[in-house]
């Protein structure tokens, strides 16, 4: 029997979305019709390098900008072996912010290029599609107050946007632009249902590299 590799699907989106609500429903059903899936997120808090990056985004400790930047991305490469190794085995990954945020977020600040941002991700595994949650900072502001970490502003968050929107505009990268301003429900359908054609179609294909 040929053992056919999972799908690593991304969500992306500005803060409160609906990422992680939309991660969990979807491993949950995915795995309830038979398919293997686990869920991951970046930063990814439990490492090392992770725990560095929890505690600035805490503001607990202070990083230069091009030092954080770079320890996010360590943060995903270091994760790599084990994701290769699971979309080996068919296990799709749906991961919950990846390289995007990263360069979304630090080139959201003054003097970061795009290019700079993408440079210590290049080669990183290649998502097989992106979902961008797409909400209005009007509508993502009604879904509550922002938090007290870093990042979490009104100001901040529409700069995010704009970068995303630039990213975006990249055919190498299957993007998909989902309306995150319906219920829950109806936004798991469509994520559920590019997840399933993107899982579908991508595994006879190897697994390619990003921005390479
Ligand atoms: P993110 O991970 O993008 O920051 P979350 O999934 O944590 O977003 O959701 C942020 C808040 O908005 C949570 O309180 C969540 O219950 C709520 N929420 C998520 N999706 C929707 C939706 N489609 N409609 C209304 N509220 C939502
Ligand atoms: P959450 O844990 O609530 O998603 O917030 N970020 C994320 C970056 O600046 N660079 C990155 O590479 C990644 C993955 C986005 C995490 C915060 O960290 C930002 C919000």
């Amino acid at each position: 029997m040929t053992c056919r590799r999972g799908a690593l699907i991304v969500l992306e989106g500005v803060d409160k979305a609906g990422k992680t609500t939309q991660c969990k429903k979807l491993v949950q059903a995915l795995q309830q019709s038979g398919k293997p899936a686990e869920m991951m997120r970046f930063p990814d808090r439990t490492t090392k390098i992770g725990q560095l990056i929890s505690s600035y985004l805490e503001k607990k400790s202070n990083l230069e900008d091009h030092t954080v930047h770079l320890l996010f991305s360590a943060n995903r490469w270091e994760l790599v072996p084990e994701m290769k190794e699971k979309l080996e085995q068919g296990i799709s990954l749906v991961v919950d912010r990846y390289a995007f945020s990263g360069v979304a977020f630090t080139s959201a600040k003054p003097g970061f290029s795009l290019d700079w941002c993408k440079a210590p991700d290049v080669g990183l595994p290649k998502p097989d599609l992106v979902m961008f949650l797409k909400l209005s900072p009007a509508e993502a502001e009604g879904r509550g107050e922002f938090g007290t970490e870093r990042y979490e502003t009104s100001v901040f968050q529409r700069t995010v946007q704009s970068r995303f929107d630039q990213l975006m505009k990249d055919p190498s990268v299957n993007w998909q632009v989902i309306d995150a301003a319906r219920s829950i429900e109806e936004v798991h359908t469509e994520v559920k249902e590019h997840t399933v054609n993107a899982i579908n179609m991508v595994e006879e294909q190897p697994l390619q590299e990003l921005w390479k």
